[in-house]
């Protein structure tokens, strides 16, 4: 065993020292003249597309624009972020809501975007959270995380978040196979009763709330990776698997034992008769299912207390395993959703199924045994092609619009391009180092745009000025308009840029929300006027319902808090004006700061402890008159009969 172990880590060593020397061989060199020019977006003038990248371990979702490689705002999501106040304001905390209690961070991997008709339609971006498993909904109007909800019966949420042609159902396969449901087990009993739960979440057409609508309680393998099948495929959904050993120690040996596991192909529509037809169990569960209210500006936590679990073993037809050279990680669908492309990490070369061969093999009942009485398809029967010794460790693949895939090597670093049906090789090109996943806008959907291909790589040791041990990680962008790929610039990313969505700009762009309206705010503690604002008391609770417009708070005198109190600072930005949002400070206060778009309230809570008169401001640069945006409150001894009150200007 020890010494598979050694040989794994010489390749990767190796081949690491071999890029880390090489260095680039592209001519001029990546910024040459004209490659400058691509990707060079004039000041004021907008990029071509939007980008959607993963912050990894970050928790959150940045925002880039393309060619440029901008970065335009970096979207919380899972993670507390004190910059926007989100999950430290009241009106945001409850988006962190879960079984677990409040989990302020997360790991952040696979944004997807909605589509219709298998087209991207600019209206939400769903990411995942591995780590306790939740999925997100990111409303494209206003760039916020306006839903997050929990996945029972899951762990290490990674085959997840991808959407069906027509939104139908965002899905999340559990990485770890775990007791369902949980309980006290010996870990040596893995094999056999640890189970992997593939969860199907409705998306609602018109307002996207996510619903679980049932779960696919599956052997114990890891479900690595995840896509839909499209056009033709539409109806089925591919999972990879690895462990299908079920080690459950060691697995970098014990669960590349296998020459081959599988990709678990489910019918999703067959799915859908069951549950109507009754087949399904009812387990107790508990999750947290988080939604944001675009008018309250508030999000509030509902608990599901049950979920609905398909037996594949019991449902015939609902699910098929393919075989797959060993370990696979990628499971992409190409355009036409004809060809599953599986990526065996350990394998010498990319296998490609075919859908229609699958269909015929299933119509066939050719099968080579069962897994817990789910057929096992036969390789050959389901083979479409492969694509021979193409590079070191292959893990992702994205299509464009002329028949083309190109594959991610993470050990020989570099994209490959090769031609879907004759399989063979048209370009290679390095990537500064070790890449992960990789984007073409649309490269997800039956409708990719061709033009740029974004590598996101783990690695980029001298790619940039150095920043003490830890470097950034980092995107590349290539221009794959021509026959050959050409690699035009480098910009580094947020925590770890995992996976990304981008679409055309156009898509998205004119619908973006410019202010929040005022007269639909419904918050309950809202001041819709200076007139409004107010002070009042209950018990040991202060509530300041307080405006700010430039350049002042209403009120900005506050008198009769004691220490003890606890002080909710309910703060509206009267501003209708798009782009003037306004910040909110207080000094001591245990939390971060407000950033209240104009029309919003949002609420910190401040506890003084300390006797005297104390300043708060306003955080965000917002007029010509910023520094003069600040006030005071003044805080008296416990027991003090200080009355309270509030002024501005003395009235
Ligand atoms: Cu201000």
């Amino acid at each position: 065993m020890k010494k598979t172990i050694f040989s794994i880590a010489a390749i990767a060593t190796f081949s690491i020292g071999m890029i880390g020397c090489g260095g680039s061989k592209d001519g001029g060199g990546a910024m040459s003249g004209s490659n400058a020019e691509k990707v060079y977006v004039a000041p004021g003038e907008h990029d071509e597309f939007y980008a959607f990248i993963s912050g990894g371990f970050s928790g959150q979702l940045a925002v880039y624009g393309l060619p440029s490689g901008r970065l335009f705002k970096v979207i919380p999501v899972f993670s507390q972020d004190p910059e926007k106040g989100y999950g430290y304001s009241e009106e945001t905390k409850p988006m962190l809501e879960t079984s677990h209690g409040f989990v302020p961070w997360d790991d952040a991997h696979h944004p997807d975007l909605s589509q219709t008709n298998g087209v991207i339609d600019g209206r939400w971006c769903f990411i995942n959270g591995n780590n306790t498993p939740r999925i997100a909904r990111i409303d494209l109007k206003t760039f916020e995380t306006v839903e997050t909800i929990e996945i029972p019966n899951s762990a290490g949420n990674h085959s997840s978040s991808y959407l069906t042609d027509n939104t139908e159902y965002v899905v999340a396969g559990t990485r770890f196979s775990i007791p369902v449901p949980q309980r006290d087990m010996p870990i040596s009993e893995y094999k056999g009763n640890f189970k992997g739960a593939l969860s199907f979440l409705s998306v609602d057409k018109s307002s996207g709330e996510m619903d679980i609508a049932f779960q696919i309680l599956m052997p114990g393998f890891d479900y690595d990776k995840a896509h839909p099948g499209r056009g033709k495929s539409h109806g089925w959904f591919f999972f990879t698997t690895y462990n299908t050993e079920e080690a459950n120690s060691l697995l970098e040996v014990n669960a590349s034992q296998n020459d081959k596991d599988f990709i678990a192909a489910v019918n999703w529509k067959k799915a859908e008769e069951y549950m109507a037809a009754g087949k399904f169990k009812t387990m107790p569960a508990n999750y947290a299912h988080n939604v944001y209210d675009e008018n309250s500006h508030t999000a509030s936590t509902t608990w599901g207390k049950e979920v609905k679990v398909l037996d594949p073993a019991e449902c015939p037809g609902l699910v098929y395993f393919l075989p797959t050279p060993k370990s696979p990680h990628g499971c992409d669908v190409d355009p036409t959703g004809e060809y599953i492309v599986g990526s065996g990490k350990l394998s010498a070369n990319v296998t490609v199924h075919s859908f229609t061969k699958m269909l015929a093999a299933i119509e066939g009942k050719k099968y080579d045994g069962e897994a817990y009485g789910i057929p096992i398809l036969n390789f050959e029967d389901v083979l479409g092609g492969q694509v021979v010794q193409p590079g070191l460790g292959p893990l992702h693949t994205e299509f464009d619009d002329k028949g083309n895939a190109y594959t991610t090597f993470f050990i020989s670093s570099e994209v490959v391009k090769w031609k879907l049906g004759t399989w063979e090789v048209l370009d290679r090109k390095p990537t500064y180092y070790s890449v992960g996943h990789l984007m073409i806008p649309g490269g997800n959907s039956q409708k990719p745009w061709g033009k740029y291909l974004v590598a996101m790589n783990k690695i980029t040791k001298d790619r940039y000025l150095p920043t003490g041990p830890e470097l950034c990680q980092s995107a590349q962008l290539y221009d794959i308009s021509g026959d050959k790929m050409e690699l035009l610039s480098d910009f580094p990313t947020i925590g770890e840029p995992h996976y990304a969505a981008g679409c055309p700009a156009d898509l998205i762009k004119p619908n973006s929300t410019k202010i929040y309206k005022l007269e639909v705010n419904t918050h309950p503690w809202v001041a819709k006027s200076e007139k409004e604002a107010k002070v009042t008391r209950k018990g040991n609770e202060v509530h300041v319902q307080m405006t700010m417009i430039r350049s002042h708070f209403a009120p900005d005198n506050i008198e009769g808090v004691k220490v003890g109190d606890k002080v909710f600072f309910h703060v509206t930005n009267l501003e209708q004006d798009f782009d003037v949002p306004h910040g909110f400070a207080m000094i001591g206060a245990n939390t971060s700061e407000l950033l209240i778009m104009p029309g919003q309230t949002e609420t910190i809570i401040w506890e003084p402890k300390r006797v005297g008169v104390w300043p708060m401001y306003c955080t965000d640069f917002c007029s010509a008159l910023h520094q003069e945006m600040q006030g005071y409150v003044r805080v008296s001894p416990a027991g003090a009969n200080v009355p309270l009150s509030w002024s501005l200007d003395g009235e």
